[in-house]
């Protein structure tokens, strides 16, 4: 069976909860874990059916800004965290889709996380429309404490799988180069195909 790796950075200030997510996502649970600043940039595997996902949670700190970018646009998959609870996360979401090459945006699966639902959200419902829409973002209001970030991870893989098949099928890429898609071809020659697998 062939193997795919999906490159994807989960970013963010700093104590928004990116670490936090990404550990309730590896361990399938939530551990309490006092604020550690990650340095620079951690690594992550975790593999969904054939997919292996890298997962890169890079710091928040305006340190590392430059290694962040580097990662984000090295990602065909970003997670972008801020905290319900604190508007200075919110406003900063800006700088961080800065650091996208604006080329490469429309090629990557971006998903907005609003992450500690369980906290006072203080953050206005028009502002966030706003944003979502100009930047045209799938969006969540989670917290780590519960497992939906499972389901943010599986909507990601598919997304991205979506966008491989749409990317192929524009370029017209006559041979399997995906063991779930099957080429079909037509009597006029052009090509049609189906995509067989489900994550
Ligand atoms: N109340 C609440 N606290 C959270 C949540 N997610 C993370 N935290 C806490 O927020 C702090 C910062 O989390 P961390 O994952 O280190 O943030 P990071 O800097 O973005 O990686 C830690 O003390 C976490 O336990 C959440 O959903 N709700
Ligand atoms: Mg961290």
């Amino acid at each position: 069976m062939n193997e795919y790796i999906y490159k994807v950075s989960i970013i963010g200030d700093c104590e928004v909860g990116k670490t936090t997510l990404i550990n309730t996502y590896i361990n399938g649970k939530y551990d309490y874990t006092p604020y550690n600043l990650t340095i620079g940039v951690d690594f992550y595997v975790k593999m969904i059916k054939d997919i292996k996902l890298h997962i890169w949670d890079l710091s928040g700190d305006k340190y590392y800004k430059n290694i962040a970018k580097r990662y984000i646009n090295e990602s065909i998959g970003i997670l972008l965290v801020f905290d319900l609870s604190r508007k200075s996360t919110f406003n900063n979401l800006k700088s961080w889709i800065q650091l996208i090459d604006p080329e490469q945006i429309k090629k990557k699966k971006i998903i907005l996380i609003g992450n500690k639902n369980d906290k006072n959200k203080v953050i206005e419902q028009y502002e966030l429309n706003t944003f979502i829409l100009t930047y045209g973002l799938e969006y969540y209001e989670i917290n780590a404490k519960e497992n939906t970030i499972n389901g943010i991870f599986k909507n990601l893989v598919i997304n991205i799988k979506l966008k491989q098949l749409n990317y192929n099928y524009l370029i017209g890429i006559k041979k399997n180069q995906y063991s779930n898609i099957k080429y079909v071809e037509e009597t006029d020659n052009k090509q049609s195909y189906c995509c067989c697998s489900n994550i």
